[in-house]
């Protein structure tokens, strides 16, 4: 069976059915003692029918991982269960957490294979957000070690039912096994990254989902993919965003006709009406075409229109950025990549050309450094207001992530954003510079790196202190 990429892309649901092998994932179960108990195993799974079987990599032996559900300012109490033959560790993306439970190397060693480590944190904010691995990354994420973390507003809303899409593109050979030859290679790490070939939607391709038309539906997205910026539509419906990243948008914001862009890492929540219309989700590929990728009938009958407002979401009260006129911004001047030019940079503190960068498996630069830097990029006091400008000197466009905060972008070229919005992944285009601003309230070493995953392991890593 002869697979080509446009086909895997576009093929018919029918023709390229998943023809089984992992379950859809359920809630996490509790443990007497209260933890969520996440076990890494690995699993057989058939992509293609008729294709070879492959191995996921999955907490609990579900793709994605058993979503965890917890209230605002409720506890999560997981123990992780490392069953892999390689080090790992558990970072919960988004999260404003405390510094020892990130997960990320700068806080903890790596769990060993056999070993557990037990994750134990207040969750502030409501809102959608995801945990993953933080450590060989780009292959651990891409076997499909990931899963929700949904924390529920305190007062539910009204006549409103949940439904979390998570998406990733995953690279896969036309035999249907997942494409090994692709990691670490420098050529994907220096262009756009390990862009996938067969999408899915909660571990399934194109699956058909349901919900009632008597309620108001919100669609949790959480892009899981390596590297894929996606840009989705949503068709059949005209739904409101009313949060990204997990905070809500100061006022519910009418989608339209502007697809929807999310980095790797990136979240929506899109509200949408009452009615039986039916749902498609589609994400634009590169020529601009939607392909489509999950479908949602809606079920029962409408008791009533929907013609109301749409609230916004109760806000989580983040720390606003005052007087920013003053302060000094802080530059990260993001280089090399393919066309990008690159001479060298220091790595591991000696300054090396590129040949020698590229047998180092790096690719990338912060402000001069390949990889993790021994000094943070910034060193702030509890407290202060920070501006960062993220200068993407390169030919690719990268999607900032900061640990253990939010941070609301700006202006874009010196042109102020339309729209203000929290973020904790930031979408920075090709050669751009893109302003940011944030209140470092939270204590502790904070990672701040690409979230195209080969990206980062490719050198663009670095961190902030944020001292008490
Ligand atoms: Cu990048």
């Amino acid at each position: 069976m002869r697979l080509d990429r446009r086909q895997m892309l576009a093929g018919s649901a029918a023709a390229f059915a998943v023809a089984g092998g992992v379950p859809v994932a359920l809630q996490a179960q509790q443990a007497s003692d209260g933890f969520t108990e996440l076990k890494i195993s690995k699993v057989p799974h058939i992509f293609l029918e008729g294709g070879k079987e492959t191995r996921l990599w999955t907490y609990n032996g579900v793709n994605p991982g058993p979503e965890i559900r917890v209230k605002r300012h409720g506890q999560v109490k997981v123990r992780l269960i490392n069953g892999l033959d390689e080090p790992t560790m558990l970072h919960w993306h988004g999260i404003r957490i405390d510094n020892a439970m990130d997960g990320s190397p700068l806080t903890q060693n790596p769990v060993e294979p056999g070993e557990t480590f037990e994750y134990v944190f207040t969750a502030p904010d409501a809102g959608t957000y995801w945990y993953h691995p933080h450590f060989r990354s780009s292959r651990q994420v891409e076997h499909g070690l990931y899963g929700a973390l949904i924390v529920e507003e305190n007062t539910p809303l009204t006549d409103t039912v949940d439904l979390t899409l998570v998406l990733d593109d995953w690279l896969i050979n036309d035999d249907g096994t997942i494409n090994q030859q692709a990691f670490g290679d420098i050529r994907i790490a220096a262009h756009g990254g390990r862009l996938g070939n067969w999408f899915t939607v909660n571990g399934q391709s194109r699956p058909r989902l349901t919900a009632p038309a008597g309620k108001r539906l919100r669609l949790r997205l959480i892009n899981c993919a390596n590297a894929r910026i996606m840009n989705l539509q949503v068709k059949g419906v005209d739904p409101y965003i009313v949060a990204l990243d997990g905070q809500p948008l100061a006022m519910a914001r009418s989608l339209g006709s502007t697809p929807l862009q999310l980095g790797p890492g990136g979240r929506a929540d899109l509200m949408i009406r009452r009615g039986s219309d039916e749902i498609v989700l589609a994400n634009l590929n590169r020529a601009n075409e939607p392909l489509e990728v999950a479908y949602v009938d809606r079920t029962g009958s409408v008791a009533e229109d929907d013609t109301g407002d749409m609230p916004a979401l109760p806000g989580n009260g983040l720390p606003e950025t005052v007087d920013i006129a003053g302060i000094t911004a802080s530059e990260l001047v993001m280089e090399g990549g393919a066309m990008g030019g690159l001479a060298g940079a220091k790595l591991r503190g000696r300054d090396v050309d590129m040949r020698e960068l590229v047998q180092n498996g790096m690719a990338w630069a912060f402000n001069g450094v390949a990889g993790m830097t021994e000094e943070p990029f910034a060193s702030l006091k509890k407290g202060d207001t920070a501006v960062f400008d993220f200068v993407n000197n390169t030919a690719w466009p990268h999607a900032m992530h900061l640990h253990g905060h939010h941070v609301m972008p700006l202006a874009v070229d010196g042109k102020p954003f339309v729209n203000l919005d929290w973020r904790d992944t930031v979408v920075t285009s090709a050669n751009s510079r893109v302003r940011v601003a944030f209140v470092a309230d939270n204590p502790g070493k904070w990672m701040l790196h690409c979230h195209m995953l080969e990206h980062q392991s490719a050198g663009m890593m670095t961190w902030i202190n944020v001292e008490i």
